[in-house]
């Protein structure tokens, strides 16, 4: 099997790179759960990736970097040191020089949390709830891993929804992320940690309200329609238009959904389109002009809001 084997070329990596070592993790539940099982197996530092789009420049080497569910970049790192990739995105035609454990290939479809458990810990461990946290995030309550349904069975699906809510909460807050880690390293189950007092967890709880608040605005926004085109606009200080946008992909199952946060707090509109296939969002925004990234079924952009206002003005002439 495949995990015996990589654990193997882990333990030899690690071996041959001696001193101390820095993962580098994804900011959403899948991300920060396997940054807290590497922290908890290996005692070393992390840094969370301030985007998805730019590695950051570390200030030194360390004797290993281990990249924790985020792509790996084609063009290389922005480090020297050698480099473990933990992850199951897609990895680019041509791999940098890395030890490359991935499951994007697999079905079902694993995620980095659940990897980075088997890797250290196995199939059962005190953390599997952990793993099973950012499982959840990722590939839903469906997905077929004892690892997974075990915590599942054990905690309840409502607590394990929560757990893994309030850990989402630190990015859709755009907070600090590391007090999700802590709280996940100080406890021992999600029961203590749901109902625990640690600063950790009382500053995701605030940071799950200030979402909670900003979402029930947002949510208030109605659609104006250009064609097979339904945007949806608000003005915020917190990144919840993913959010918005997949609540109104189901009440508008016919139509792109493309929702606008105008940013209060800086001049950028963030965009995110939804659509249910076979719609595909990303051409019909390409074809109005629009650079989105994405699959698909979801995409997003960053404008400056003079591009958001051109971008309306055409659809308003298009669509009279
Ligand atoms: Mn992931």
């Amino acid at each position: 099997m495949a995990i015996e084997h990589w654990r193997q070329q882990l333990q030899r990596f690690g071996a041959e790179h001696p001193g101390p070592a820095l993962a580098v993790h994804d900011f959403d539940a899948d991300g920060l759960c396997s940054a807290a099982l590497w922290k908890l197996a290996t005692q070393g530092d992390l840094l969370v990736a301030p985007s998805r789009q730019m590695l950051p420049a570390l200030e030194s080497d360390p004797a290993v970097v281990y990249l924790l569910d985020l792509s790996c970049p084609q063009e290389g790192f922005s480090w020297s040191s050698p480099t473990v990739v933990i992850d199951h995105h897609p990895p680019p035609d041509r791999l940098p020089s890395c030890l490359m454990l991935n499951t994007h290939d697999w079905k079902p479809p694993a995620c980095t949390s659940l990897l980075t458990h088997w890797l250290y810990f196995g199939e059962q461990s005190p953390h599997a709830w952990i793993a099973a946290a950012g499982a959840l995030s990722d590939l839903g309550d469906k997905a077929d891993f004892p690892l997974l349904q075990g915590s599942l069975k054990q905690w309840g699906l409502p607590k394990m929804r929560k757990l893994t809510s309030l850990i989402n909460s630190a990015h859709r807050a755009e907070g600090d992320c590391r007090p999700a880690i802590d709280a996940l390293l100080e406890h021992g189950d999600p029961h203590s940690l749901l109902s625990s007092n640690h600063p950790g967890v009382v500053y995701l709880r605030e940071c799950q309200d200030r979402v909670r608040r900003r979402l029930n605005h947002a949510r208030s926004a109605h659609p104006q329609f250009f064609g097979n085109l339904a945007v949806v606009q608000f003005a915020s200080d917190c990144p919840v238009q993913s959010i918005v946008a997949q609540i109104w992909r189901t009440k508008l199952p016919a139509y792109i959904v493309l929702v606008a946060n105008r940013r209060t707090d800086r001049p950028v509109v963030q965009l995110s389109a939804r659509s249910k296939a076979p719609l595909h969002a990303i051409q019909l925004l390409q074809q109005r002009g629009l650079t989105v990234k994405g699959h698909p079924g979801s995409a997003g952009a960053v404008l400056s809001p003079d591009q958001w206002e051109l971008f309306l003005e055409t659809q308003h002439e298009s669509h009279p």
